[in-house]
């Protein structure tokens, strides 16, 4: 706990006064707390532990229907002029936005404990940025003992230095005497409200990651995205993977793939047998933080601490890192049960015969419905991966040789393609579309998702672009732009490419490319690998086929020209 007169005693006292919880926990980050915090999550049926012989240390939580992923029309940006927010925010003036809010969280938090989570994003960089977020939810407070680092020490190091104010409720306060229901959450309010010019993430009402996890999207990306454009940095919606050859060199790349596009699945690809000596490590899967070097480099780190990824698809034969990942010491929130007490998804192999869904109802292969939900998630810690980098938790990042940009594409969009150089690879990044997922609601069929931040950046979009432009000043070492897209479809409705560890010779063309070491074909797009230099003796996709995957269509081209122009033109 720190001094009663520091600036984070006063803000906890004062949510404290507003709220009106039964009892105050100032996390300690502790192991021993972790452990504690999953035992009274069990004890309130939050949390069904796991059968420990097949997955020790892990539990299963199941959300309620209404609170499953996250919320995109109740995300709100709150600045006094509205066009700070831009064309692609919600907007809400801040004095009305706070005096709602403060309504609602007026007693928010009886009859529960009031856990205070002090953090830090990108621990030790010179662009870390430090948080308390005050949460009601156990749940909530052991996600982020997984994704941040946070506790004691973290508190001890933020003293006289400044922080984001999180204020999280699920926004069901119990009445004397009243126990918690397994998923607590708001069925009719609920609000991700940002307050970038007074440094505030206030969440009420749901219970879900992105929602309620606020050193993630709220606060590393929306919040540091305002701050970056400020600073001459960029916060941003990317992994970050290692590549070293059998020569032993080395190289990083970051790319943007929007929400369920496969950045988790590229952050541990498993290279295909015949790529023998070459191995690709994780630095980071969802978020990264990039700043020019001493040299005018590129770099990167990742300001998260643990892996927040989608379960469906997930198998030993797509992603067996991850797979080895989530085998202990997981949460899995909204996965199957089985009768042994294990979880299940689709896509993970043959279902069984019986299962409980992410319901708690029953379900039989016959069901007509997924067993999980399609937005299942699991949470664990980075060092659970063992592919993780040598430098992932490294204050200076890692350099960064290019950088990716893809969708989910069914059509048009060739597997890669580079771009001619910074300003033109902007362009492809400003107009990035992809085919909608499940990680937020009410998306449509395919939308334009510029950066793959449409729902992350915390300020004005067209601003965001131009400090994209400009950021290129600040580099001496080139950094090649690439389009990237798994997700090309037949006239048969086949993924043309199989994806997943046959992504990883997309990633060596790519850093061949940024080396200068392979030649790049001219295509209506741009530059394009050939088909001996991508697949390099493997069977994965014979050459007919791969001019499939790679053809453009005039027509399609052009329509697609016509479309980016409407979209830059609304920004
Ligand atoms: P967020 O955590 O929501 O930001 O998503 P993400 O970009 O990390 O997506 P993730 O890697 O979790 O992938 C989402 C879905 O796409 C999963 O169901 C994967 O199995 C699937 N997927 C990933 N890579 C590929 C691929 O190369 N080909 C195909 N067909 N599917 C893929
Ligand atoms: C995403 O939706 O991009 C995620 C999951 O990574 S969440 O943390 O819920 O935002
Ligand atoms: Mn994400």
């Amino acid at each position: 706990m720190p001094a009663p007169n520091s600036s984070v005693a006063a803000f906890v006292a004062e949510i404290a006064a507003l709220c009106k919880p039964a009892a105050i926990h100032w996390c300690d980050g502790s192991e021993a707390e972790y452990s504690a915090l999953c035992a009274r999550l069990v004890s309130e049926g939050t949390l069904i532990p796991l059968n420990p012989a097949k997955r020790p240390n892990s539990y299963l939580a199941r959300s309620t229907p209404d609170d499953v992923a996250r919320l995109e029309h109740r995300t709100f940006i709150c600045t006094t002029d509205a066009a700070e927010a831009g064309p692609t925010n919600n907007w809400r003036e801040p004095v009305a936005m706070r005096a709602e809010l403060n309504t609602l969280l007026d007693g928010a938090m009886a009859g529960r404990t009031l856990y205070v989570l002090p953090f830090v994003m990108a621990s030790g960089t010179p662009i870390e940025m430090f948080g308390v977020q005050v949460t009601d939810s156990a749940y909530v407070a052991a996600s982020m003992h997984i994704m941040t680092r946070m506790g004691a020490d973290v508190l001890a190091r933020m003293e006289g230095k400044p922080f984001v104010r999180c204020v999280h409720s699920v926004g069901a306060p119990l009445a004397q005497g009243e126990t918690s229901s397994s998923w607590p959450s708001n069925p009719t309010h609920k609000y991700i409200a940002h307050f970038p010019e007074t440094a505030e993430i206030m969440s009420f009402g749901s219970g879900y990651g992105g929602n309620a996890l606020l050193g993630k999207k709220c606060l590393a990306l929306r919040l540091a995205s305002v701050e970056a454009h400020k600073s001459g940095w960029l916060a941003e919606h990317m992994l970050i993977v290692g590549l070293e050859s059998p020569e032993g060199e080395k190289a990083y790349v970051a790319g943007a793939f929007p929400s369920a596009c496969g950045k988790t699945n590229f952050a541990m690809v498993e290279p295909p047998e015949d790529m023998k000596g070459w191995t690709v490590s994780t630095v980071g899967d969802d978020i990264a933080w990039l700043f020019a070097g001493p040299r005018g480099e590129l770099r990167a780190v990742n300001p998260e601490a643990g892996f927040f990824g989608v379960a469906p698809g997930t198998s030993a034969k797509t992603n067996p890192v991850a797979m080895d990942m989530v085998g202990h010491d997981c949460i899995f929130t909204n996965c199957a049960l089985t009768e042994d007490g294990d979880v299940w998804w689709e896509g993970m192999g043959t279902p069984p015969d019986r299962l409980i869904d992410w319901q708690g109802r029953p379900w039989t292969p016959d069901a007509g419905r997924p067993a999980a939900h399609p937005n299942a998630r699991f949470t664990v810690r980075a060092t659970n991966c063992r592919t993780l980098d040598a430098n992932w938790n490294a204050p200076e990042g890692v350099e960064i040789s290019a950088l990716l940009f893809g969708g989910r594409l069914s059509k048009t969009f060739p597997l890669v393609f580079e771009a001619q150089d910074w300003a033109e690879g902007v362009l492809w990044a400003a107009t990035l579309s992809s085919e909608a997922t499940a990680a937020a609601e009410g998306q449509a069929d395919i939308r334009r998702d510029p950066f793959a931040m449409l729902p992350f950046c915390g300020y004005n979009i067209a601003d965001y672009m131009a400090h994209w432009l400009a950021f290129k000043d600040k580099l001496t070492v080139d950094v090649p732009i690439f389009r990237v897209n798994w997700f090309r479809k037949d006239e048969n409705g086949r993924f043309i490419w199989p994806g997943f560890r046959e992504n990883t010779r997309v990633l060596r063309w790519v850093v061949e490319r940024a080396r200068g070491r392979v030649e790049a074909r001219s295509g209506l797009l741009g530059g394009l690998p050939r088909h001996e230099d991508l697949v390099n003796g493997s069977g994965s996709i014979d050459a007919a086929r791969f001019d499939i995957l790679m053809a453009s269509d005039p027509d399609e081209i052009r329509a697609e020209l016509e479309g980016q122009k409407r979209h830059l033109a609304g920004m």
